[in-house]
């Protein structure tokens, strides 16, 4: 496994990188879960920048800035609902990493943790999201180089552990 991919466990509002991706919804305006805690630990100047954006289509995300995290930029992704894995939710969660990524490597961004993206209230089995989420990376990396690390950044003990094993850690 690429040793550009890192795993932590932890709150993802805690950490210093180039950009945390936060778990969004299509609103781009706040929610329970990871987006929570984001919005709690900026302050309110990120739902006010939010405000401006017009929302987000699922498999997609767009960037902020950070306010009082210690990541200078926000990357908010919009994963799918899990409806039961025939709404093409594997493409829009592998597009949510993808986009996410795509958008720290045109901003010069070189380090990004990313938080385990619709397995909460989406309701994205753990398991199967993981891979996605280290394939997506994994083939990321490969192309880029110039990305120093992807953080995986698990609260949650199901998902560590699912994490290490996939990536023999
Ligand atoms: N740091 C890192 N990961 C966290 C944290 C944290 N502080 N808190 C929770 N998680 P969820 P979703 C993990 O529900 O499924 C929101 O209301 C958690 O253990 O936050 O993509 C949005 O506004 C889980 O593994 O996001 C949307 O409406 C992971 O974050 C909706 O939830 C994702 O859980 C998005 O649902």
């Amino acid at each position: 496994m690429n040793p550009r991919i890192k795993l932590l466990r932890g709150d993802i509002t805690k950490i210093a990188a180039g950009a945390i991706v936060n778990a969004a919804n299509g609103s781009l305006l706040g929610g329970g879960g990871v987006d929570g805690a984001i919005h709690r630990a900026a302050g309110p100047g990120l739902l006010a920048e939010c405000r401006t954006l017009g929302g987000c289509e699922t498999g997609k995300a767009k960037l902020t800035k950070g306010y009082n995290l210690p990541a200078p930029y926000v990357i908010h992704a919009v994963g799918p609902v899990w409806r039961g894995g025939t709404g093409g939710e594997e493409a829009l969660l592998a597009g949510a990493y993808r986009s996410a990524l795509d958008l720290a490597a045109e901003n010069g961004i070189r380090s990004v943790a990313f938080p385990n993206i619709s397995t909460g209230v989406y309701g994205y089995p753990k398991d199967k999201a993981a891979a996605v989420a280290i394939r997506t990376v994994s083939n990321f990396l490969d192309g880029h180089p110039e990305m120093d690390k992807v953080i995986f950044v698990c609260f949650d003990e199901d998902n560590h552990r699912l994490y290490e094993r996939r990536l023999g850690r």
